[in-house]
């Protein structure tokens, strides 16, 4: 196996088994699976030429790619299904196109690919075939192959989650499908794939701002909500991950049945959201960073719903109260679909539940381009005043390496007359800090998930708009951690819009090597994350 698309990669890519626990079976699968979809892309785009709308073909290849990030699916026979669906898919556009006369000739041999009987034999042919990038190509060649895929993939992840909402764009599946037919191509032009690169974070904002409306139309703008971190006596489900309308389906099903309903993780900023904050039984948050979720899970006296995650494989020791949702899947664990949530119900009222209450603080969220934009002008006239210094976007992901405690310590030391943005799960280093207000604006403001990464560029459009500059100019500094594919396709998106000097880490990824990063260096000024202090010197001066 290789494999060195997150940021947790052993040093330049895992090749005997994964940090995150994926072993070479599965990464041979997941291989396997990317190549067969490069196959049905190459039929996708042709039915379109042709006319016929793959919509079914579309939405599938987002949900199968997104089995491919990092700890989403790690279940053998779950990744075979996905390999002999996309078979099926394809032969369904060949058969259609036959019909209309219009036989499709494909030279890649991805397009006819034939799946294999067995499971065996399918991880035979994933050993054979790698990863998709084309490994004969210049070693810079291959670095923009990479981010290219793993862009890819971060867009099919938010595309997902958009096309559960209503929300989709031909647009997005014809770039997706358009990429995989050119990763792994003889294409030697640096620009070619610098240009795909960009064309991605367009594609992906364009995701992103689906996605944002697929949220607020079905669950409303968010609106500053105060969300207890403790617990209370009683019956209890966790759900985490990032998907919002599982949420509310596991709310509808346990209306009356008292039994309240806790978030984890990505799950916070679900809280805010009217549609979601009017179920009496939506209680609280349990659970801190990432580093800590195996004990969290373990602990939790109920039943835990993983909807689309980037969270670690759960243990053996308490797999037996997890289910997942969607392409997520590990073996031994209870998938469900969400419009039938009796067994997780009934694990609930089977399971003990808290004991007692325990109070243990409480934390702000809702802070969305709505809230915000809300309160511009109190913002605009702190900046004016000098009462507001400088702004920093702290956001991303978390994950167990020790540096990412940069974070937690940049933000406590940024000055009492700077205010913080952050979205991601990276917040969980800091998100319970006090750090006070100004002018009754709290300092640190949470934007929501990852997923609402289209909500932060929307706040920093309208600031700069206010100050009739470019974000470039404003006095903000954007910090991000990053951890997997979806990181990637914001960061592409970033890029795209122009946005220069961010700083990120902990570590910068694997699949950059020193030239492209010199690339990127020269366009966007991009730099490696140093130490809170050394940082904070050369942004406040
Ligand atoms: Fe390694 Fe990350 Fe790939 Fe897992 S997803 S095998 S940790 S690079
Ligand atoms: Fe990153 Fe998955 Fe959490 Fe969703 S992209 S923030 S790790």
């Amino acid at each position: 196996m290789f494999c060195n698309q997150c940021e947790q990669t052993s040093k330049g890519g895992c090749i005997n088994v994964g940090v995150c626990g994926k072993n070479p079976d599965t990464a041979a699968l997941q291989d396997l699976l990317l190549y067969a979809l490069k196959g049905l892309s190459f039929y996708a785009l042709e039915a379109r030429k042709a006319g016929i709308n793959p919509k079914q073909a579309d939405r599938f290849i987002c949900e199968a790619v997104f089995s491919t990030l990092t700890n989403v699916n790690f279940n053998p026979e779950k990744l075979q299904e996905y390999i002999e669906k996309t078979v099926l898919f394809r032969n369904q556009i060949s058969e259609q196109l036959q019909g209309m006369d219009k036989v499709p000739a494909f030279n890649d041999p991805a397009a006819n690919y034939l799946a294999g009987e067995s499971l065996q034999d399918l991880i035979e042919e994933g050993n054979r075939q790698g990863l998709l990038v084309d490994r004969r190509a210049p070693a810079d060649i291959q670095s923009l192959q990479e981010i290219l895929l793993y862009g890819v993939k971060g867009v099919c992840a938010y595309a997902y989650h958009a096309a559960l909402l209503g929300q989709e764009d031909e647009k997005i599946y014809t770039f997706v499908q358009e990429a995989f037919t050119r990763v792994g191509s003889h294409e030697n032009d640096l620009d070619f794939w610098l240009n795909m690169v960009l064309k991605c974070g367009e594609i992906n904002l364009l995701t992103m701002e689906l996605l944002d409306t697929g949220n607020t139309s079905a669950f409303g703008h968010p609106v500053p909500t105060q969300v207890t971190l403790g617990h209370k006596a009683g019956k209890a489900i966790l759900v985490s991950g990032h998907d919002l309308l599982d949420l509310k389906h596991v709310l509808e099903a346990t209306a009356g049945q008292d039994i309240n309903i806790y978030t984890h993780g990505e799950m916070l900023p679900a809280h805010g959201y009217p549609e979601l904050k009017k179920y009496p039984h939506f209680y609280g948050h349990y659970g801190r960073a990432w580093q800590n979720q195996q004990k969290e899970f373990e602990n939790f006296p109920g039943p835990i719903l993983m909807t689309t995650n980037c969270l670690m494989m759960p243990k053996d020791s308490y797999k037996d109260k997890v289910f997942t949702t969607g392409p997520v899947s590990y073996p031994g664990l209870t998938h469900l679909k969400t419009d039938n949530l009796v067994e997780l119900v009934d694990k609930a009222l089977a399971m003990s539940g808290f004991q007692s209450d325990e109070e243990q603080g409480n934390v702000m969220v809702g802070f969305a381009r709505n809230s915000v934009l809300g309160v511009a002008d109190k913002v605009i006239a702190g900046v004016k005043a000098g009462v507001i210094k400088h702004f920093f976007l702290v956001g991303g992901c978390d994950g167990a390496r020790a540096g990412r405690n940069y974070f937690t310590e940049l933000v406590e030391k940024t000055p009492a007359d700077t205010v913080i943005l952050t979205l991601g799960c990276g917040k969980f280093r800091f998100f319970d800090k006090e750090l006070g207000a100004i002018d009754g604006i709290p300092r640190l403001l949470d934007v929501g998930q990852c997923n609402d990464s289209y909500s932060a560029i929307q706040i920093a459009a309208a600031l700069a708009n206010a100050f009739e500059c470019g974000v470039n100019d404003l006095p903000l500094s954007m910090i991000l951690s990053w951890y997997e594919q979806k990181a990637v396709a914001v960061l592409l998106t970033l890029l795209y819009l122009g946005i220069k000097n961010i700083r990120l880490g902990p570590t910068l990824p694997a699949f950059i090597t020193p030239a492209v990063l010199d690339v990127l260096v020269k366009h966007f000024a991009i730099k490696p994350v140093s130490s809170a202090d050394e940082d904070l010197k050369a942004i406040l001066g």
